[in-house]
């Protein structure tokens, strides 16, 4: 009986699992960049969710994002999974080309 309550209580929304379905994208901010602005504005705009890491504010995570971008120093710095996308130019080339969509999944 306690198994059954407990199950129920962990039962996924249909929310949780769009969430869960949809491809992770980080992307690597910093205050006053009008880059991550226009890169953020696409992404939201093709109704996209992101994990937003503010390099201004959390300076431990620079050194990360540009291992992760293999020496990336601008902002911001895209990740669609484990896709290093690159910036805010590259972004919006992948949709000029149609390709960002197959990318998003
Ligand atoms: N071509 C890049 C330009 C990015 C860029 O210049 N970002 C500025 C901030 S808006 C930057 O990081 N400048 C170097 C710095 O602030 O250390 C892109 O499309 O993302």
């Amino acid at each position: 009986m306690k198994i059954f309550a407990v199950t129920l209580s962990i039962r996924p929304t249909v929310l949780d699992i769009e969430v869960a379905i949809m491809t992770k994208i980080t992307i690597y901010t910093k205050l006053l960049c009008p880059y991550c602005v226009g890169a953020k504005s696409l992404l939201k705009e093709k109704g996209q969710k992101f994990d937003e890491i503010d390099i201004g504010k959390n300076p431990d995570q620079r050194p990360i994002m540009i291992d992760r971008s293999r020496g990336g120093l601008t902002v911001p710095q895209i990740f669609i999974g484990d896709k290093h996308v690159g910036g805010c130019d590259e972004l919006f080339a992948l949709e000029r080309s149609g390709k960002l969509d197959a990318l998003l999944g």
